[in-house]
């Protein structure tokens, strides 16, 4: 007989993205003809760079004639463009690694989710409070906690590292042991960046405890501050304990394009292993389980490295942070206090004291008819506050952000 993985029942409520939608479904149901205005997912609009879109055209006009056809590819990736993402992170970030240990995959949520079947359920995780879903509901599944609490929104077993104003939203290495830590920066909801003392400080704890870090870097693009860092990798010592998850889509637009890839170094090293373990752990899952990224996607993920496609994919970027820069200079002529959206496409505001997240959601949605996500949805240390997604065409932004402006009235 066969019996279901129960960790699933433990997963706390419907995931975050999916139930926004719902509920401004049922908005728009109550309150038809009212357009409403899109600021919550993280979900890009303008038009890929041509660069990119000849490229992958070119690579079509290949897969359309039987002698230059190709089918199935290299699980890890096609060669050309794993070259090309180890020299793009020699050339910009003065990152030196080895061809073989990146691995292109369909995104960066993806790779977040199943880099946790690589260790043991026994393992304690930390994770970022708040954080993008993915980290906590795939560890949830993977087994690694008890149940949900909802009077504390924590799961047992999860040690939380909050992020907050006092800590200006990086938290402080774990007190105790832990296992695996997830980060992210260009921290997603928050906007917040780490220096690179506080990687240096998460570097330094894995490697005294030999715990890993998953460091999410996927708004990488979005830094221009030439003292943060855009790699974990670019603090000593992070090979032997860091892998590093990317995505072309919000530096390239490939939201719907699909493409990522992940670092696994060959030093990485755990408590129960030593070098070349890890990375040869997940080119066999990516052998077993994955059969590449589409070849379309990575002929534009390769054009998008070269000089000319990566100007033409900042300049989309210095686009969303156009945007950014909009809604947070909005948003705080109404007296609200935000962090974000200067490094990074996301804002991160407070709302009134006492109003919870969903309610401030709710009272932007009914008095602006604007859609943001509540804070709350990545975790207990999100409650009272928004994100605000910086992802929309400017004329669009605009709009939302002059109803916010005149209709919030708080
Ligand atoms: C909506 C920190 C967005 N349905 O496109 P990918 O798979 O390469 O990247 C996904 C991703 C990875 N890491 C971080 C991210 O923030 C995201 C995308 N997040 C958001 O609004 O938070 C899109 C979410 C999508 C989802 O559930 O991921």
């Amino acid at each position: 007989m066969a019996k279901i993985n129960t960790n699933f029942s433990k997963l706390a409520a419907g995931y975050l993205f999916p139930e926004v939608a719902r509920r401004t479904r049922v908005w728009q149901e109550k309150n038809p003809g009212v357009k409403v205005m899109r600021l919550g997912i993280g979900n890009t609009t303008e038009a890929l760079p041509r660069v990119l879109v000849d490229a992958m055209k070119k690579k079509l006009d290949l897969l359309s004639d039987r002698n230059t056809y190709t089918g199935y590819g290299d699980e890890q990736g096609d060669i050309p463009l794993r070259q090309a993402l180890r020299d793009f992170y020699s050339r910009k970030y003065g990152v030196e690694l080895e061809m073989d240990e990146f691995f292109v995959s369909d995104g960066g949520k993806s790779d977040s989710a199943n880099l946790q079947e690589l260790f043991s359920s026994d393992n304690i995780v930390a994770i970022q409070d708040p954080a993008y879903p993915v980290y906590v509901d795939s560890n949830v599944v993977g087994g690694r906690t008890g149940e949900f609490n909802p009077k504390t929104g924590c799961y047992d077993g999860f040690v939380y590292l909050e992020s907050n104003a006092k800590n200006g939203f990086i938290p402080e290495v774990p007190k105790c042991k832990v296992d695996l830590i997830y980060l992210c920066s260009p921290n997603n909801p928050t906007g917040a960046v780490a220096t690179k003392a506080q990687l240096k400080a998460f570097v330094d704890y894995a490697r005294e405890n030999k715990a890993i870090i998953i460091f999410d870097a996927a708004y990488s693009a979005y830094i221009e501050d030439p003292e943060l860092p855009r790699s974990i990798y670019e603090i000593e010592g992070a090979k032997e304990c860091a892998i590093e998850v990317n995505s072309f889509s919000k530096l390239a637009g490939f939201t719907g394009v699909r493409l990522g890839w992940s670092i696994v170094p060959h030093a990485l090293v755990c408590e129960n292993s030593g070098e070349n373990v890890l990375h040869n752990m997940w080119n066999r899952r990516q052998c077993t389980f994955f059969n590449g990224a589409s070849n379309i996607a990575q002929a534009g993920g390769i054009a998008a490295l070269t000089d000319e496609g990566y100007k033409a994919c900042s300049e989309l970027v210095d686009y969303y942070k156009g945007n950014a820069k909009i809604i947070r200079e909005g948003l705080e002529s109404l007296g609200l206090v935000c962090v974000g959206g200067k490094d990074s496409p996301y804002i991160w505001a407070k709302g009134p004291e006492g109003v919870s997240s969903w309610d401030f959601f709710d009272m932007i949605l009914d008095r602006c008819h604007v859609v943001v996500t509540p804070g709350s949805g990545f975790g207990p240390a999100g409650e009272g506050y928004v994100r605000v997604s910086a992802y929309g065409h400017r004329e669009d932004v605009e709009a939302a952000v002059k109803s916010i402006k005149e209709n919030l009235k708080i």
